[in-house]
């Protein structure tokens, strides 16, 4: 028998769910309407799905019959009037449309083999910007940020022009990446600086174009001290720089030889200090180089990172650094990698500015003052290295 039935439900899937049940699977829709029910004055009320369904197909097939006049004359019908939606109909159709719309969001997102991506990312050009930052290897999240900021002051035009959504990609990286922050010099200052880092990124070679920079182009009077007595051949290495360079060498054996090594080279302007390399495991040797830090106390303090460390150790490295308090990066080997996501990674997970790339294993020439620019240009496939 059929039956014609009206449901109401908070949303479409709980009112089939309840038709379905009552009128079979074969039940059909005649009718749907959004409602509102309950509350005061329409205020509170909530939004509800009325749907009027059958169990039985034949009732959309059945012919309707035209009502017989009392006289047994055909009447004729008066044609219906299509209704004009109200403004209510059409802002019920937009949430629908909305649902949707998040429904394919979400499936898009976290369902499907692209990773998630912003709203702006369903243009292609945006997109491609997205996937190239990740084959750069930089930090999910931060591309997000930088992508999001982005969208904010994007024209929609923009998002279909290539190189207008490159400049302004560039520049939030630009701005991103912050101040550069190389060794600054001042007159009658005895500025110390010291070098710290993993094992073999290349610190004492970075120290050796440094004092090689500052004594040959800038005339500067420079020294250099190593506290590494650990590493076999470690302070022949500096001294060999040193006498190349006819810059004095001082050694730290133990924190007892700190002042006296600080007192030798007081009238230099330039202090350059070489630290053993070690482990980020390594919480003993960490430990030493903090003492020996904490002895000396100098102007500031470098970390060396590599540009070719993994994405995923850069930031236990720099964590297991944390306590030496290094306020500036220098980032070395960047001849070795064409991955550049790590820097920008290393750069926003630290409070510390970029001072210098080093770009191969020649004394002076391979070292030059970071670029905010190039390092985004870099990032964007503008140029690499190698
Ligand atoms: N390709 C390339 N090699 C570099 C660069 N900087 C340093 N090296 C090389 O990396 C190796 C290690 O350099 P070191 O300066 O001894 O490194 P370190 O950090 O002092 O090492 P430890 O003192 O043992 O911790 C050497 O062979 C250097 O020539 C660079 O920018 N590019
Ligand atoms: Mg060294």
């Amino acid at each position: 028998m059929m039956k014609i039935k009206t449901y109401v439900a908070s949303n479409m899937q709980e009112a089939m769910y309840k038709i379905k049940s009552d009128l079979g699977k074969d039940a059909i829709i005649l009718q749907t309407k959004h409602i509102r029910k309950g509350g005061i004055l329409g205020f509170f009320s909530r939004s509800m799905v009325e749907v009027v369904a059958a169990n039985d197909l034949a009732v959309t097939q059945t012919p309707p019959k035209r009502p017989y006049a009392s006289n047994g004359l055909l009447e004729t019908v008066p044609p219906v009037k299509p209704a004009t939606p109200t403004s209510k109909d059409i802002q019920d159709i937009k949430k629908d449309i909305d649902e949707v719309k998040d429904m394919i969001k979400d499936l898009y997102f976290n369902h499907g083999q692209r990773s998630p991506v912003l709203e702006r990312d369903f243009s292609p050009a945006f997109e491609m910007f997205y996937k190239k930052m990740m084959a750069m290897e930089i930090n999910e999240d931060l591309i997000k940020d930088i992508l999001s900021k982005v969208s904010k002051v994007l024209k929609p035009e923009d998002l279909k022009d290539e190189n207008a959504l490159f400049t302004i990609i560039k520049n939030e990286l630009i701005s991103q990446i912050g101040k550069i922050e190389p060794i600054h010099l001042t007159d009658n200052e005895n500025v110390i600086v010291a070098f710290i880092g993993p094992t073999g990124v290349g610190k004492t070679t970075t120290i050796a174009k440094l004092a090689a920079k500052f004594t040959l182009y800038d005339d500067k009077k420079v020294a250099m001290i190593t506290a590494d007595t650990f590493r076999v051949g470690a302070i022949e290495q500096l001294k060999t720089y040193g006498e190349l360079l006819e810059v004095p060498v001082e050694v730290i054996y133990g924190n007892d030889d700190v002042q006296t090594a600080l007192n030798r080279v007081k009238g230099y302007d330039l202090v350059l200090i070489d630290t053993m390399g070690s482990s980020p495991n390594n919480k003993m040797q960490i430990k030493k180089v903090k003492n020996l830090l904490d002895a000396i106390n100098p102007t500031d303090v470098y970390m060396v990172i590599s540009a070719t460390t993994k994405g995923n150790d850069i930031g236990d490295i720099l964590n297991s650094y944390k306590e030496l308090n290094f306020n500036k990066l220098v980032i070395t080997k960047l001849d070795e990698t064409r991955t550049y996501g790590t820097i920008m990674n290393a750069v926003k997970m630290t409070s510390s500015n970029l001072s210098y790339f080093t770009v191969g294993q020649n004394v002076p020439d391979d070292i030059e003052i970071a670029s905010a620019e190039k390092l985004a240009g870099m990032i964007l496939g503008e140029y690499t290295y190698v």
